[in-house]
């Protein structure tokens, strides 16, 4: 038994956006990095697909990771490493990020003592280190402290909570180099064509009715339905080392959108395949790609997308809308992105591996 097993680990439990996870400080956890992964597979009961001996939800949305420390960068407050721990795998992967437990970061690093209280509303610049940019994120903090009751509401979300909103810059290319990591808008795999594409997240953006789906089903029609999810995970394995990703074999990258006309008034629908299981909402800067993507014409989204003339892009999921923020400059080049988020503290105490 080792000190972790009998002591336990200070960890906070967080849901941030539609995602929950656990958020650690990198100094309550080992330096090496299979000693921590190792640690943090005990910690969630990975891999077995009910993480039954483990704090893990039993679905990639709720089997995540945060890690917290100090800057290392002059313009960030806050360090932020996330971790995707396979539910059935061994595998703990560092190569994507997630705006969704983003969304926690900002008030988790008020809540341990890394960044300090600045009014109502304390504004957290957090170094997203998977991707190397740096999130600008507003947590509400009256009378001193983090508050997470407030009056906005995100689909996939019950209730009213405190919002968190988001701004990134600088996001193209941030895990395959490039926007366009192939160098075009639009490539063929097995016959469909494909937008491979990276505003924050690694996409590959396709139409739905290409592969027989009308993109409306449910997620669990989708998961259902292994003869389709076998097609996606074949385009899957031959885009990843077209977008800079070499073998994507065990990577949770790049994610599987497929898309179709909007349904409900908003700009597109998605189904995002995470990228085995179908999303119950979208990421969000896989939310921010897809609504990239709509704005590059000629390419499988622009092809169903309703485009508005503003900056708000609602980007349909299986449980409503998540709405994206995009500023784009005089040559239709995104520049600017952002999304309004909720978080909220669960529980905070120990977690103890197995
Ligand atoms: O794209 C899930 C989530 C995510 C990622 C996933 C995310 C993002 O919704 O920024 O938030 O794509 O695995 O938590």
């Amino acid at each position: 038994m080792d000190s972790y097993m009998k002591d336990g680990i200070p960890c906070l439990w967080m849901r941030g956006g539609t995602s929950k996870g656990a958020y650690f400080l990198a100094s309550d956890l080992p330096t090496d990095v299979a000693a921590r992964d190792d640690l943090l597979l005990r910690i969630m009961g990975s891999p077995d697909p009910t993480q039954i001996d483990g704090i893990g939800g039993a679905d990639p949305l709720t089997s995540k990771v945060a890690i917290l420390s100090p800057p290392t960068r002059d313009d960030a407050d806050v360090d932020y490493l996330f971790l995707q721990v396979f539910v059935d795998q061994a595998v703990v992967s560092d190569a994507q990020g997630c705006g969704n437990i983003l969304a926690g970061v900002g008030p988790a690093a008020i809540e341990r003592g890394l960044v300090a209280v600045q009014g109502d509303e304390t504004p957290v610049r957090i170094h997203m280190r998977n991707t190397g940019e740096v999130a600008l994120a507003k947590v509400a903090t009256p009378n001193g402290r983090v508050s997470y009751v407030g009056d906005a509401r995100i689909d996939g979300v019950p209730g009213h909570h405190a919002p968190v909103p988001m701004m990134f810059e600088n996001t193209a290319g941030s895990m395959c180099g490039s926007l366009l990591p192939s160098g075009r808008a639009v490539d063929v795999i097995d016959g469909i064509a494909c937008t491979l594409i990276d505003n924050g997240m690694p996409c590959v953006i396709l139409k739905a009715q290409d592969l027989g789906v009308t993109g409306s089903e449910t997620r669990e029609e989708l998961d259902s339905n292994t003869d389709l999810k076998a097609r996606i995970e074949t385009i899957r394995l031959q885009a990843g080392p077209m977008m800079n990703l070499g073998d994507v074999s065990d990577k949770s990258v790049p994610k599987m959108t497929l898309v179709s006309a909007p349904i409900a008034g908003g700009v597109i629908n998605t189904r995002s395949f995470i990228p085995h299981r179908c999303h119950a909402t979208i990421g969000v800067f896989a939310a921010v790609s897809v609504a990239t993507a709509c704005t590059l014409p000629n390419t499988p989204a622009a092809e169903v997308a309703s485009v508005p003339e503003g900056e708000t892009f609602a980007i349909e999921h299986p449980t409503g809308a998540a709405d994206v923020l995009i500023e784009r400059d005089s040559t239709g080049e995104v520049t600017h992105a952002g999304t309004l988020r909720t978080a909220r503290k669960l529980f905070d105490g120990r977690a103890f591996p197995s």
